[in-house]
C-alpha cells in the first residue's frame, strides 16, 4: 500500500512541471506572434537600391529597400542590373529620410544594388568613368565572390552582399575620384 501512495506524492509536481513547460511554449509563441513588432525576425536580409552620380547633382541616392523573404538572391547583371521577377520581397521604408542613410541590425546582411550614372553634360566638371564604392565601419562581412572595394563604370551595374556583424556607425563612400567634390559622395550606414 504504502509503494502505491509514492507514485501519488510525484503526480502534483509532474503536472505542475508540465503547465510550466506549456506557459512557456505558450508565451514564446505569444511573443513572436504578437509582441515582437516585426515580421521579420533579426538578423534580416535588406536589398538597398542606389544610384550614384558625381556629388555636385546629388552623389549617392538610395531609391528603394526591401526584405528579402527568400534565401536565394535575384539574378544580376551588369549592364541590366538586378531582376525581382519571381523573387519574394517586401519593401520597408528605411528610417532616415535623407535618401543617403542606411539602417539595419547588429547580423544583417544588406545587398547593395547600384547604378552608375553618367554626369556629364550638366555643367559640372567629371573626372573618369568610374565611380566606386567602399565601407568604412567598425566589422563587415563581405560575400564570397564580390568585390569590396566595388568599381561601377558609368551606365553600369555594381552589386556586394555585405553581413553587418557588429552594431556602430558605418560610411559607405566612393572611392574612385570622379569630380571636384568626390570627398563628399558618401552616406552612413547605423547599425543597431
Ligand atoms: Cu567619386
Amino acid at each position: 500500500m504504502k509503494v502505491l501512495q509514492a507514485p501519488k506524492k510525484h503526480l502534483p509536481v509532474v503536472g505542475l512541471l508540465g503547465l510550466v513547460v506549456i506557459a512557456a511554449a505558450g508565451g514564446t509563441v505569444y511573443y513572436y506572434q504578437f509582441a515582437s513588432p516585426h515580421t521579420h525576425a533579426v538578423p534580416s536580409h535588406r536589398l538597398v537600391f542606389m544610384t550614384a552620380v558625381i556629388q555636385e547633382l546629388g552623389g549617392f541616392h538610395v531609391n528603394n529597400t526591401a526584405y528579402l523573404n527568400q534565401t536565394t538572391q535575384p539574378a544580376f547583371d551588369n549592364s541590366k542590373g538586378y531582376n525581382l521577377t519571381g523573387v519574394k520581397f517586401q519593401d520597408y521604408l528605411p528610417s532616415y529620410s535623407d535618401n543617403k542613410t542606411i539602417n539595419a541590425n547588429a547580423g544583417d546582411t544588406i545587398t547593395f544594388y547600384i547604378h552608375a550614372v553618367d554626369g556629364s553634360g550638366h555643367g559640372f566638371s567629371q573626372y573618369g568613368s568610374n565611380h566606386g564604392f567602399t565601407i568604412d565601419g567598425p566589422t563587415v562581412s563581405v560575400a564570397a565572390g564580390d568585390a569590396l572595394p566595388g568599381t561601377i563604370p558609368f551606365g553600369k551595374w555594381y552589386s556586394v552582399t555585405v553581413t553587418f556583424v557588429t552594431a556602430g556607425s558605418y560610411i559607405y563612400r566612393c572611392n574612385i575620384f570622379c569630380s571636384d567634390q568626390h570627398p563628399f559622395m558618401q552616406g552612413n550606414i547605423v547599425v543597431s
